[in-house]
C-alpha cells in the first residue's frame, strides 16, 4: 500500500536507526493483533508507524509544541516531559503526517499510560509497543506475548501490573492515567 510506503519512509527520517527498527516492530504487532482480533489492520499499521513519531524531539521542544497548542501539562509531565511524546505525537501525525481518524491519534495519545475503559485500538498499540519483536527486557515476556493472541484484555491487564510494579520499584513518578487506567481494568475484574 502507497500510504503505509510513504509513512514508512517519512517516518525513518524522524527517528534514529533503534527507535526506527522499533517502530516497524509494532506496526507488524499490530497489524497481526488487528488480523486476530478483526480490527482495520491499515488503521494498526498507521497507528504503529507513528505512536513514537515526536520520539527524537528535545524535551524543550515538546513542552513548546504543548504551550503554542493549548495542550496540557500534568504535574507527572512536568517531571518527566518524555511522556509528552505520547500527546505531542497524536498532535505530529495530525499536521505532520496527515492523519485524521480518530482512532489512530487516540491510540497514539492514550499509547505510553493507557486510558481507563481503552479501544480495541487503544489496546493494540499499547500491547505491541509492549511486545513487538526487538524488545527484550520485559519480565515474563513470552508469557505476555501468548497472552496477546489468547486474551487480548488479560494481556492489557497483565502488563498494565507489570508497568505499574516497575515505575513503583524505580521510585518513578506515576501519572495519574496510568493510576486510572490500572484502577478501572483491576475494578471491572472483582
Ligand atoms: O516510547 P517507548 O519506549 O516505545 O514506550 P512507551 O511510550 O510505552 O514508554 C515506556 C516507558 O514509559 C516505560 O519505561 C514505562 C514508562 N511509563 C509508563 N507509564 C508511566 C511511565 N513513566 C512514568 N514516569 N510515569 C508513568 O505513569
Ligand atoms: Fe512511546
Ligand atoms: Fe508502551
Ligand atoms: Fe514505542
Amino acid at each position: 500500500n502507497q500510504e503505509i510506503i510513504a509513512l514508512r519512509k517519512a517516518i525513518s527520517k524522524a527517528l534514529e536507526e533503534k527507535r526506527y527498527e522499533h517502530t516497524l516492530g509494532v506496526a507488524y504487532t499490530a497489524a497481526a493483533l488487528a488480523m486476530r482480533y478483526g480490527q482495520n489492520v491499515h488503521k494498526a499499521q498507521t497507528a504503529g508507524l507513528l505512536h513514537d513519531c515526536a520520539k527524537n524531539l528535545t524535551n524543550e521542544k515538546r513542552v513548546d509544541i504543548c504551550r503554542k497548542n493549548n495542550i496540557p501539562i500534568n504535574a507527572a509531565e512536568e517531571k518527566n516531559p518524555f511522556l509528552l511524546h505520547a500527546k505531542v505525537g497524536s498532535y505530529l501525525a495530525q499536521k505532520k503526517y496527515g492523519i485524521s481518524d480518530r482512532e489512530i491519534l487516540d491510540a497514539i495519545t492514550y499509547h505510553t499510560t493507557g486510558r481507563p475503559d481503552m479501544t480495541v485500538m487503544d489496546k493494540i498499540i499499547y500491547i505491541a509497543d509492549y511486545i513487538e519483536p526487538g524488545r527484550s527486557q520485559a519480565p515474563g515476556l513470552p508469557e505476555v506475548r501468548r497472552l496477546a493472541f489468547t486474551d487480548l484484555d488479560d494481556c492489557l491487564f497483565r502488563i498494565l501490573g507489570d508497568t505499574l510494579d516497575y515505575l513503583t520499584a524505580s521510585k518513578m513518578e506515576i501519572d495519574e492515567a496510568t493510576r486510572q487506567t490500572y484502577d478501572y481494568y483491576k475494578s471491572l475484574r472483582e
